[in-house]
């Protein structure tokens, strides 16, 4: 990433660039002085009050107003960059933001800043620590209030005392092992045992603690789906349409009409989900369907909630091989207005949950409504977010070898007397533990942490 060595004055606009709005942010950060925008503001020098709103005119070099702002200066090391900050309330027509991030450009020489540059200017500077950057970058990619919280609770450091207990904890492990080579003689040998041994358990205990939230696949919380999987013909797209309301998916019974799939959002209980409207199951006679059902399998396989669709009336002892093995959260017997539909005894190869009577034409023949089955689904996604899973990959994997090497390091304290042995492996646990709590930052874990992250940011 260029701009790890490069800290001159940077600019963008942080309120989002891709439609006009009444207001605009736009941030510059990093400038030596305010002197460089004497002439810009209306008066030949311009000292704004520090975290003072002031109202002002934005003028060119040759005189003519720019735009009316509400400038805001924040003085380093007090801003969230650690850097001087201004920033510029404009009016959020995206020519008009465009025109003046311009102006800057050209005239002042500020460069436009890469994503989450203004973010790695705080974690630089020391105002924010690597887990609560993950905590932002969680934040602003929430799909649900769940992980909303969790975001909010890491920015403001919730995670991190627990990392920093942790790392405590190392360092006097660390230190009680150092104390048994050089000193054990001053101190005695038992003493320094009990330590290591006090120590170590207590470093496993929290470490067991973080291992318990990280043991659950969390792609499904992350991103929450619904998939909707059955044989042609079953209603599938209609129970789509149903659960959107619109008319987003072509319903045709014309057999084979949604060949890929169609997805939607829809938010229910304070949570973004992904719906997705799946080609029919069958025996692929074209490339194009054989696709199609590939496809719907691995839609399935990133699903959390999973709802297999049958038409009774069109049940002909079909065997879904396919979904062998498979376990769907409901089955939703459609067309339960039709009257002479006998619903017939279904031999399926996969478990099921729930099986529910439904008709996509009429509420009143269905024994649960579209929201009731929403209910279901929000129900699964409560108890999947009751453990507080912890929702950054990058901790995740670290925790895991972090407990993995402390278990080991337990067995061998207290089976092994040879320090020598004990401190290589605490060297290679206290590596994992410095990671996890940011104390070293290789570039690579940077690199993947900004890419997530918007201009501006
Ligand atoms: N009477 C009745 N017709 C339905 C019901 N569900 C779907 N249909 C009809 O069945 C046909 C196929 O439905 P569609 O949703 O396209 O099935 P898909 O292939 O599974 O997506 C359409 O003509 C729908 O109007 C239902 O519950 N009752
Ligand atoms: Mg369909």
């Amino acid at each position: 990433m260029e701009f790890l060595f490069d800290d001159g004055p940077i600019i963008a606009c942080s309120t989002g660039q891709y439609s006009n709005a009444a207001i605009s942010l736009i941030r510059i950060s990093g400038f030596e002085e305010l002197s460089c925008f004497n002439n810009c503001f209306g008066s030949e020098s311009f000292k704004p009050t520090p975290k003072m709103a002031e109202f002002k005119k934005l003028y060119n070099l040759k005189g003519s107003v720019l735009d009316e702002v509400v400038v805001n200066f924040f003085k380093a090391p007090h801003s969230y960059t650690g850097e001087n900050i201004l920033e510029i309330g404009v009016h959020g027509n995206l020519l008009n933001v465009q025109r003046i991030i311009d102006f800057f450009e050209q005239n002042l020489n500020f460069r436009v800043a890469c994503p989450g540059e203004f973010t790695y200017r705080a974690l630089k500077n020391k105002k924010m620590t690597l887990t609560q950057v993950e905590g932002l970058d969680l934040l602003l990619n929430a799909q649900s209030n769940f992980a909303l919280d969790q975001g909010q609770s890491i920015l403001s450091g919730s995670l991190n005392s627990e990392l920093s207990s942790l790392h405590h904890n190392y360092l006097k492990l660390r230190a009680a092992l150092e104390l048994s080579i050089d000193f054990s003689e001053d101190v005695g040998e038992e003493a320094v045992s009990k330590e290591i041994a006090n120590w170590s358990a207590s470093l496993n205990k929290l470490l067991s603690g973080l291992k318990s939230r990280v043991s659950s696949p969390i792609k499904n919380i992350l991103s929450p789906q619904i998939a909707l999987v059955g044989p042609v013909n079953a209603g599938k797209s209609s129970l789509f349409n149903n659960f959107l309301n619109t008319n987003r998916s072509i319903v045709s019974s014309e057999k084979g009409t949604t060949r890929d799939f169609i997805s939607e959002y829809i938010n229910f209980d304070g949570t973004h989900y992904k719906i997705v409207d799946t080609a029919g199951l069958r025996h692929g006679e074209s490339d194009i369907e054989r696709e199609g059902i590939k496809r719907s399998l691995e839609v399935l396989k990133d699903s959390f909630y999973k709802i297999f669709v049958v038409n009774p009336c069109d049940y002909l002892g079909q065997k879904f091989d396919q979904l062998k093995g498979e376990e769907f959260d409901l089955v939703v017997v459609t067309h339960s207005d039709v009257k002479n539909g006998e619903c017939p005894n279904f031999e399926f190869p996969f478990k099921a949950e729930t099986t529910v009577q439904f008709s996509n034409t009429s509420e009143a023949n269905s024994e649960m409504s579209v929201d009731q089955i929403m209910q279901l689904v929000s129900d699964k996604f409560k108890r999947l977010s009751e453990s507080k899973p912890i929702l950054i990959e990058r901790q995740r994997s670290l925790i895991s070898r972090a407990h993995k090497l402390s278990e080991e390091f337990l067995v061998s304290a207290k089976s092994q007397n040879d320090v020598a042995i004990l401190s290589s492996q605490l060297y290679v646990l206290g590596s994992v533990i410095e990671e996890l709590v940011g104390v070293v930052r290789p570039d690579d874990v940077l690199g993947s942490i900004f890419s997530n992250f918007c201009i501006g940011k």
